[in-house]
């Protein structure tokens, strides 16, 4: 794949935090963020906010609020080992076609954490490469949902 195609932009920036309402709160009416989308994903032992700015919906850089659905959650054990504080937690790449990416990122020996794709917000396909082989930055890689239909 040529390095042209690899990434579209930055999708989203992960913050870990451990209460979603407290955060929203911040967010929105401190920095002035709107809340686009809200969900729980069981699997990934989340609960998530999606915030944009100005009028756009996907087209700009959001922030995605990450609580802990329990302790032994990824974002739970997180939260632990950072003191209870939240913080950057995730930088997430969008692309086009996740399953021509991840054969180019395994071909380049980035290490990805699932086999295939799974379920992350609004129906979108994800994967993760472990902080370890990208100078320790956990790095998640978006299909969004409309690009994913087609
Ligand atoms: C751990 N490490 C990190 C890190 N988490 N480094 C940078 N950023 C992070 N977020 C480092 C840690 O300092 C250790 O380095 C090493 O990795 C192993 O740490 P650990 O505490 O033992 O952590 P693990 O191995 O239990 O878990 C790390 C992985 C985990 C990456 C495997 O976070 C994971 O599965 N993440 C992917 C899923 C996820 O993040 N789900 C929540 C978001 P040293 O001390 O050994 O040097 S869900 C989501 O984003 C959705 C739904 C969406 O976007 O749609």
């Amino acid at each position: 794949m040529d390095n042209t195609d690899l990434f579209v932009c930055i999708d989203h920036v992960g913050l870990a935090v451990p209460n979603l309402d407290e955060a929203i709160k911040l967010h929105t009416e401190v920095f002035g963020w709107r809340v686009l989308h809200r969900e729980t994903n069981e699997e990934q032992g989340v609960e998530e906010a999606m915030l944009g700015t100005g009028n756009q919906h996907v087209e700009n850089a959001q922030i995605q609020l990450l609580a802990p659905l329990s302790e032994q959650s990824t974002i739970g054990k997180w939260l632990a080992k950072n003191g209870g504080r939240g913080g950057i937690q995730q930088l997430a790449y969008r692309v086009k076609d996740i399953d021509a990416v991840c054969a180019t990122l395994r071909e380049r020996g980035v290490t990805l954490l699932y086999d295939e794709p799974k379920i992350g917000t609004g129906g979108s396909r994800i994967q993760f490469a472990h902080p370890k082989s990208t100078g320790g930055v956990l790095l998640e890689l978006v299909e969004p949902a409309a690009v994913a239909a087609h």
